[in-house]
């Protein structure tokens, strides 16, 4: 999910579970409170066996009585896998998953002649007992009559046991499940999540699509809210809620309802709905949303109207954003259904490359460029690229500025306004990037916690290492003796990266 739930950015995605309204932005998701569900008492420990990877995050919370032999199966199927597939192993297919929903939506009815739900399932080298697992899941769990369709969409992945021993479990469930289509989609190169993504829409046949990773399980009841929001208006795409599953303990984390927002740099977040919301007091009602984290679910004509994904984006990220931005200004809209809830893998770290950054930022540079009007600089400044001859190749984008065109989109600024107002435009930014004094040879850094006291430090510019406001006083910025002072002028000059506005 993505990004959501992509998900699982022990990179950086600000993947956070959510707290009742106020939502603030979230920076880490170890930092909030957690609703831990079901946590069986544990029976008195006999004497504790050797860690034998006592600074690996797998055995942090897990594994304590697990043998040396066990100790390192488990932790080199974790540095592969980015999660415990020692633990998924051992698991049953379909164990039970806590009903994690507001109360109020066991009580609510659907329509029963609900558009039915072909299922795209995208997965890059996923370890097969999760793939298994999710299988399993949606089979079990989604109505006979609304499940047409699994597409399973293999990103070109090397791994053995996702040949003959997944074919043989897919030939198992067709046999078990007679009138549903699983459909095989492989690729002989790794094309992205956003081609994958839209070559599973392709293989598609049924009225709604569904595109979820392979590393989730779905609960009870998720597909019937979903769909009932679609029949009401083929123009929504909706998102479920994500509970977090741990990538050590495999265990069920409850998250609450929040909309999925990004910032400049379109790093996933979670983000408040609206006021208007939240004065209807009731937490099973969808919310409207800027954006989606990864997964989503739509009416397939409608999604293939607006076009579908931006099947020029590399790799992964920001795929998530551009439909967000594109399905509201374009006439649709997305919304977050509190009452469908699918469980995810938060991976410790992610397969597809050891370095997303550079994806990202390209992929963020195409979103700019297409959707984002005079704004689109925002993205620059938040991953610190030069406004011109940036050197980074962001592919062709003339089909989808054709397709802004053709779909008469609104305005980056509407959406701004009307659909993400928290989103701080940064329209008072004189400068960005480093700011170095050239008589010191040294520039400004932010300093350390708490309090981010700037401190004058050695140039390194991998980010932003001070944001240049626009403040005025006769007293000057100097370094004296490596130490950051504000004192009477004596002409020291110093140099900003990139120039936004002469000052
Ligand atoms: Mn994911």
């Amino acid at each position: 999910m993505q990004k959501l739930l992509e998900e699982d950015r022990g990179i950086r995605k600000k993947a956070a579970e959510v707290e009742q309204e106020p939502v603030k932005k979230q920076p880490e998701p170890k930092e909030q409170p957690e609703a831990k569900i079901q946590e069986p008492k544990e029976a008195p420990k006999e004497k504790k066996t050797n860690k034998v990877f006592p600074s690996s995050a797998l055995f942090k919370e897990w594994g304590e009585n697990l043998s040396e032999v066990d100790q390192r199966e488990a932790e080199g199927m974790f540095q592969k896998y980015g999660y415990n597939v020692f633990l998924s192993d051992r698991l049953p297919l379909d164990r039970a998953l806590p009903d994690t929903r507001d109360s109020r939506c066991a009580n609510k009815t659907y329509p029963k002649d609900l558009p039915n739900v072909g299922v795209v399932l995208i997965y890059l080298n996923e370890a097969l007992s999760i793939l298994k697992r999710a299988l399993r899941s949606i089979i079990d769990r989604t109505p006979k009559n609304l499940l047409k369709e699994i597409i399973m969409v293999d990103d070109n992945s090397s791994n053995e046991d996702l040949k003959e021993d997944l074919d043989n479990y897919v030939k198992s469930l067709e046999k078990q499940n007679p009138g549903l289509r699983i459909t095989r989609v492989r690729h002989t190169e790794q094309k992205g999540l956003a081609h994958a993504r839209a070559s599973g829409w392709r293989a598609a046949t049924a009225d709604v699509v569904a595109i979820l990773d392979a590393h989730i399980e779905v609960h009870e009841m998720w597909a019937e809210p979903l769909l009932t929001q679609i029949k009401g208006d083929r123009t929504v795409v909706v998102s479920p809620v994500f509970d977090r599953v741990n990538f050590d303990d495999l265990k069920v984390i409850q998250y609450l309802p929040a909309a999925h927002a990004f910032d400049w740099a379109l790093w996933c977040m979670y983000e408040g709905f609206t006021p208007e919301y939240y004065k209807l007091n009731d937490g099973s009602l969808p919310g409207k949303s800027p954006s989606v984290m990864g997964i989503f679910v739509a009416d397939r004509t409608f999604l293939g109207e607006i076009g579908v994904l931006d099947e020029g984006m590399k790799v992964y990220g920001g795929e998530n954003v551009e439909l967000g931005i594109r399905v509201w200004t374009c006439g649709g809209s997305v919304e977050v259904v509190p009452c469908s809830k699918v469980a995810h893998i938060e991976r410790y770290h992610k397969p597809y490359l050891p370095d997303l950054s550079p994806a990202m930022k390209r992929n963020a540079l195409r979103v700019a460029e297409v959707w984002m009007d005079e704004y689109k600089h925002n993205i620059n400044l938040a991953w610190n690229i030069p406004f011109e001859n940036h050197g980074i190749d962001i592919g062709d984008i003339t089909e989808r500025k054709k397709l802004r065109e053709r779909l008469n989109c609104k305005p980056f600024k509407w959406y701004l306004d009307n659909v993400y107002p928290k989103l701080d435009p940064w329209d008072n930014l004189l400068g960005f990037g480093g700011m170095k004094n050239l008589d010191a040879d040294m520039c400004i850094d932010q300093g350390p916690v708490p309090g981010h006291t700037p401190i004058a430090y050695g140039c390194y510019y991998y980010g932003p290492q001070v944001k240049l406001k626009n403040k005025q006083t006769k007293r000057c910025l100097e370094i004296i003796k490596s130490t950051l002072l504000i004192q009477e002028c004596t002409g020291q000059r110093w140099e900003i990266q990139n120039i936004i506005k002469a000052f």
